[in-house]
C-alpha cells in the first residue's frame, strides 16, 4: 500500500470523508515540485466560458462525471467521428481561443473582468512515460474550485484558489504519448468557503500559476524538512520522507557540501527518518546576508536539490530575535498581483519585481497578504533577503461554526506550511485578517494557531487583529486570539477610517494587553498619485503623506513596537472600490501607485526605515 495511506485514512476519518479528493490532493504534496519539473505546460490552453456549467451537467442538472459512463462533460474534449453518423457536439476546444498559463482570465480578455463562475481550460502535450518512472501533474494554483481531468478521466476535485494541487498520473498518461488535460475552473465565491464571498481583493479567476508534470523513481523523496532546531542554532533538524515501493530501511544522504555535511540516515518501517546533526559550521542567513546554501538529498536512483538558508527566530518579551539578536522588522504588505497589468503576477519577473521595490523602500520584511503567495516568491525572498509573514485567508467574516470550512482552512494552512517549511525567509504564519471577535471564530482561529504550531514549531505564529477606542483616545488590544499568538499584530487605519484627519491622530496613546512584540500589520490610506491637495485633501498624495508622518510619531509611542507593514506597497484592483474619480476599481492604499510611480509617503517610510536600519542593524 501507499506509505501514505496510513495517515491518510486517519484523516479522511476524522472529517467524515465529507472532502474526499481535496484531502487527498492536499496531504501528499511532493516538496519542491519545481526541481522535478520534466514537462512545463505553461503556455496556451484553449478555453470556453461556460456560465451555464453545460459543460458539466446534463440538461437535468445531473453531473456528467457522476453517471455511469462518466462521460458526456467538455472532459472528453470530444470530436465528430469521420466515418459514423456524425454525433451533436457543441464545443470545440482546439477551434476556441487560448489564455495564457499562467495567468488569470480577468486580465486576459475584457469581456472577462468581472467574471466569476466556470471556464474550461484544455491542454494537449506529448509525453510518452518512461517504465518504471512515476509521474505528477501539478498545478501552482487554480482559483477557486477546480475539477482535473485527465484524457477523459477525473483525477480530482480540488478547493482553495492560493495553495498547489498534484495528482500522481502514473497510470494515467497514455501509453503513445498523447495526452490531454482538461480542468474545469469555478471562481463563484460561496459563503462557506475559504476566502468566504466578501474581500477586498480581486477575485480573479483561472490557472494563476506554474503547471507542469514532474517526473520521480518509482521510490521517490516525497518531503523532507532541512532547518535549524527550535532556537538552536548549533542543530540542524528534519526529516526526510520517501514514498513508493522501496521506502523502507532505506539509506537516504544529506549533503551540504559547503559546509562538510554529509550524513547518511536510514529510513523506517514506512519510509520516514528525522535527524539531528551538528550545524556548527552553517552561517546564518538574514536579510544583510541572505546565505543559501546548496542542499542535496539523494536515496536509491532519486535526488533533489533544494537552496536552503539557516536562521533562528524567537521572540523574547518585546523583542524578535534573529538569531538571536534584535530586530525591527521593515515591512511592507504586498498583493499577489502585478499593478501594471493588472492582474495576478505571472511569474518569477512580476515578483521580483515586488520584492526590488520592498527593497528600494528599505524593507527588510513582507507580509504576503492575504492567501498563500507563489513558491517562487518565498524562494527570491530567500534569495533577497526578505523576512516574510505567510498568511492563509481566513478573512473578515468566515463561516466559523461549519466544519467543512475549517477542514478546508485547515487543509491550506498545512499546504502553506509544507510549501514554506524550507524557507528560511519565512517567519510567521499568520492564521488570519481581522476577523470579527466571538467564541466560534475563537474557537476555530485558536485551533489554527495550534495547528500551525504543530505542524512547525520554529516559527512565529500570528494573526492580523483588530482593535478598539474609548472616549480617552485610548487604543485597546485585547482581542482574546492575542493569548495564542507570538506576536501582537493589528490592523489600525487612524487618519482613513476613523480619528480625524491625519494631524489629528497623534492624540491617541495604546493599551495593549500582552507584552509581546507588536508589530503594525496594516495601516494606510488611499492617494490618486499625481492628484495633489493639502494635507487635509482627501485622495492627495499630500494626504497619504501627513498620515504616514503622523501614524510614524503615534505609532513610535508603542514601547513593544518592533516592526509594521504598512498597506500597501502598490496600488491594486478591488470591486469594492467604486469611486469612479479616485479609485475606479482600485484601491489606492498602494505607496506606488498602479502605473509603477513613487507617491510621496514612500519616502517618508523609506526615510523612517533608514533611520531604524541604522538604530537596529
Ligand atoms: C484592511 C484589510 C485589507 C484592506 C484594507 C483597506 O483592513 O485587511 O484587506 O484592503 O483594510 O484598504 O481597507
Amino acid at each position: 500500500s501507499h506509505p501514505l495511506l496510513k495517515p491518510l485514512l486517519i484523516v479522511l476519518l476524522l472529517v467524515g470523508g465529507v472532502m474526499g479528493h481535496t484531502l487527498r490532493a492536499q496531504s501528499t504534496l511532493l516538496q519542491n515540485a519545481p526541481a522535478r519539473r520534466v514537462l512545463s505546460l505553461n503556455g496556451s490552453w484553449n478555453y470556453i466560458i461556460d456560465p451555464y456549467e453545460n459543460g458539466f451537467y446534463d440538461y437535468r442538472r445531473e453531473a456528467f462525471d457522476q453517471s455511469k459512463s462518466g462521460k458526456g462533460g467538455y472532459y472528453d474534449n470530444a470530436k465528430p467521428s469521420s466515418t459514423q453518423e456524425p454525433e451533436l457536439i457543441e464545443y470545440d476546444f482546439d477551434k476556441s481561443a487560448a489564455l495564457q498559463v499562467p495567468g488569470d482570465w480577468n486580465s486576459q480578455d475584457p469581456k472577462l473582468l468581472y467574471y466569476e463562475g466556470t471556464i474550461w481550460y484544455k491542454k494537449s502535450f506529448h509525453l510518452a512515460p518512461k517504465a518504471g518512472q512515476r509521474y505528477f501533474l501539478y498545478f501552482g494554483a487554480i482559483n477557486y474550485e477546480a475539477h482535473i481531468y485527465l484524457n477523459g478521466k477525473k483525477l480530482g476535485m480540488h478547493k482553495g484558489g492560493f495553495t498547489p494541487i498534484q495528482y500522481d498520473i502514473t497510470d494515467q498518461l497514455s501509453p503513445s504519448g498523447d495526452n490531454f488535460v482538461v480542468v474545469k475552473a469555478d471562481n463563484t465565491r460561496r459563503p462557506n468557503e475559504v476566502p468566504t464571498i466578501n474581500t477586498d481583493w480581486w477575485n480573479y479567476g483561472g490557472i494563476t500559476r506554474d503547471v507542469f508534470i514532474a517526473e520521480t523513481p518509482a521510490t521517490y523523496i516525497s518531503d523532507y524538512k532541512v532547518q535549524l532546531a527550535k532556537n538552536d542554532a548549533n542543530t540542524l533538524a528534519g526529516y526526510v520522507q520517501l514514498s513508493g515501493p522501496n521506502r523502507a530501511n532505506q539509506a537516504v544522504t544529506l549533503t551540504i557540501e559547503e559546509a562538510g555535511i554529509k550524513q547518511t540516515l536510514k529510513t523506517d518501517g514506512e519510509g520516514r527518518v528525522a535527524f539531528r546533526l551538528p550545524a556548527k559550521k552553517l552561517m546564518r542567513w538574514s536579510p544583510q546576508n541572505p546565505k543559501l546554501y546548496a542542499v542535496r538529498l539523494s536515496s536509491g536512483p532519486d535526488a533533489v536539490q533544494d537552496r536552503i538558508g539557516f536562521r533562528t527566530i524567537q521572540t523574547r518579551g518585546a523583542d524578535v530575535l534573529l538569531n538571536g539578536q534584535s530586530i525591527f522588522m521593515r515591512g511592507i504588505s504586498i498583493h499577489d498581483e502585478n499593478p501594471l497589468i493588472p492582474g495576478r503576477a505571472r511569474g518569477e519577473g512580476d515578483l521580483r519585481m515586488l520584492l526590488t521595490w520592498a527593497k528600494e523602500l528599505g524593507c527588510n520584511y513582507v507580509r504576503l497578504a492575504h492567501y498563500p503567495h507563489n513558491e517562487i516568491m518565498l524562494k527570491l525572498a530567500d534569495e533577497m533577503g526578505l523576512l516574510v509573514w505567510a498568511e492563509v485567508p481566513v478573512y473578515w467574516t468566515i463561516a466559523w461554526e461549519n466544519p467543512d470550512t475549517y477542514q478546508n482552512a485547515e487543509a491550506q494552512l498545512t499546504d502553506l506550511i509544507s510549501m514554506g517549511k524550507n524557507r528560511a525567509s519565512v517567519v510567521v504564519w499568520s492564521v488570519g485578517n481581522e476577523t470579527p471577535l466571538g467564541e466560534p471564530r475563537l474557537k476555530f482561529m485558536s485551533s489554527l494557531a495550534q495547528k500551525a504550531r504543530a505542524l512547525d514549531d520554529t516559527r512565529l505564529i500570528s494573526a492580523a487583529l483588530e482593535l478598539h477606542r474609548t472616549p480617552d483616545n485610548v487604543i485597546h488590544v485585547d482581542d482574546p486570539l492575542g493569548e495564542y499568538l507570538d506576536l501582537t499584530s493589528i490592523n489600525e487605519y487612524a487618519g482613513w477610517y476613523w480619528g480625524g484627519s491625519p494631524s489629528e491622530i497623534t492624540k491617541y496613546t495604546f493599551d495593549i494587553k500582552y507584552n509581546k512584540p507588536v508589530t503594525i500589520s496594516e495601516f494606510g490610506g488611499d492617494a490618486l498619485a499625481g492628484y495633489h491637495g493639502d494635507a487635509n485633501t482627501r485622495w492627495s498624495e499630500e494626504y497619504q503623506e501627513a498620515l504616514y508622518v503622523n501614524q510614524l510619531k503615534m505609532l513610535s509611542t508603542i514601547k513593544n513596537l518592533r516592526g509594521m507593514t504598512p498597506w500597501i506597497l502598490a496600488d491594486f484592483r478591488a470591486t469594492r472600490r467604486q469611486h469612479p474619480v479616485y479609485q475606479n476599481g482600485f484601491n489606492r492604499k498602494g505607496l506606488i501607485s498602479s502605473t509603477g510611480t513613487k507617491k510621496k509617503a514612500f519616502f517618508v517610510l523609506q526615510e523612517y526605515y533608514r533611520q531604524m536600519a541604522q538604530k537596529y542593524d
